[in-house]
């Protein structure tokens, strides 16, 4: 069946005759569909736009320099050790709220002061530049999905995301990680293999490992094999960003050896209008909000997607092999 939208104001719907197609999709498929239907509008309206073979595409990583300035970046990390000491001595500010290698991350609050400081920089952060790499990449606009803030106290048990692993999350999603404090090797960090390298993992067996399987050195994966992993760990100052395609790339952090590591990131997904258009829309609750970030169970076709009831969500094991190998479209 062919699939019908509706004209919507600036956006489409999906006309209604097609729902229940839509819901029998797996989560990629409908992702992917959506994905699809953004580029053709992108091509017709923006025919001068280039085909990409930036870093983005070609690698499945891209560093901007200067996202925020380094004073901008340092003063929203003061912000965030304000709120967090305004919290009582065990809410993170100083030191992991217990030693529990779980409780390492702190999932700051993005409310009042914080909030505002944060909203205020996103036209920094996703500035015509940075706008360019991602509309290349995507061949479509994208949108603000959700936002994260989080401080990275040391510890030396490293568990979840400080482990290789890929995220379980539509084809389209982009990370990009404004680090808020420097990255390094005693300062924290996040590691990655390109898309190719990815894709040999893949093709030895790991991708996206359940926690209880992620592993911390990438090399055993490799070991029967001549070719050998080159890991990329871009240094980055305080206000720069890593912006990587999360659930195509392997990819763990690191904690730091001392102090802590802040990080802003935006969880970013193909759209049908440019980002702002949402905020303009629907305000920013579901940005900085206590937003899911399990992105592959909700409706791209809404806007913003909302959570999808348990019963359309479909299977969520992957036996798409364009998933497995981290392609971002069928
Ligand atoms: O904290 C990090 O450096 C890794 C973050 C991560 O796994 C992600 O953004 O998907
Ligand atoms: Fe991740």
């Amino acid at each position: 069946m062919e699939l019908q939208f509706v004209p919507n104001g600036r956006r489409i719907t999906l006309h209604p005759d097609c729902r229940d197609v839509v819901n029998s999709l797996t989560p990629w498929q409908r992702h992917a569909i959506y994905h699809q239907v953004c580029r053709q509008s992108f091509a017709q309206t923006h025919p001068e736009a280039a085909i990409d073979t930036g870093p983005l595409t070609t690698e499945g990583l891209d560093v901007v320099r200067g996202s925020l300035s380094a004073k901008e970046a340092v003063s929203i990390a003061d912000v965030i050790t304000a709120n967090l000491e305004a919290l009582g001595p065990s809410a993170g500010a100083h030191g992991p709220v217990s030693d529990d290698p779980t409780d390492v991350i702190i999932n700051v609050a993005q409310t009042g002061d914080l909030r505002a400081r944060l909203h205020d920089a996103l036209p920094r952060i996703l500035s015509d530049e940075t706008t360019v790499i991602l509309e290349r990449y995507y061949g479509s606009h994208f949108r603000i999905h959700g936002a994260v803030t989080y401080r990275t106290h040391a510890l030396t048990q490293q568990v979840g995301s400080f482990l290789w692993h890929r995220d379980t999350a539509p084809m389209g999603q982009i990370h990009m990680i404004v680090y808020l404090t420097p990255s390094g090797a005693a300062s924290g960090s996040t590691q990655f293999l390109d898309l190719n390298q990815s894709a040999r993992a893949a093709s030895l067996g790991y991708h996206y490992e359940h926690l209880e399987n992620r592993i911390r050195d990438i090399e055993t994966i490799f070991d029967g094999i001549e070719e050998k992993p080159d890991v990329l760990c871009p240094e980055l100052a305080a206000g720069d960003s890593v912006i990587f395609p999360a659930p195509r790339v392997l990819h763990r952090g690191n904690l730091p050896t001392h102090g802590y590591r802040d990080t802003f990131t935006l969880i970013l997904l193909p759209s049908f209008v440019p980002w702002q258009a949402d905020i303009e829309d629907f305000g920013a609750d579901h940005i900085f909000g206590d937003t899911t970030m399990r992105t592959l169970i909700t409706d791209p076709f809404q806007a913003p997607p909302l959570e999808l009831p348990a019963a359309a969500r479909g299977d969520l094991n992957i036996t798409e092999q364009w998933v497995l190998v981290g392609r971002m479209l069928p």
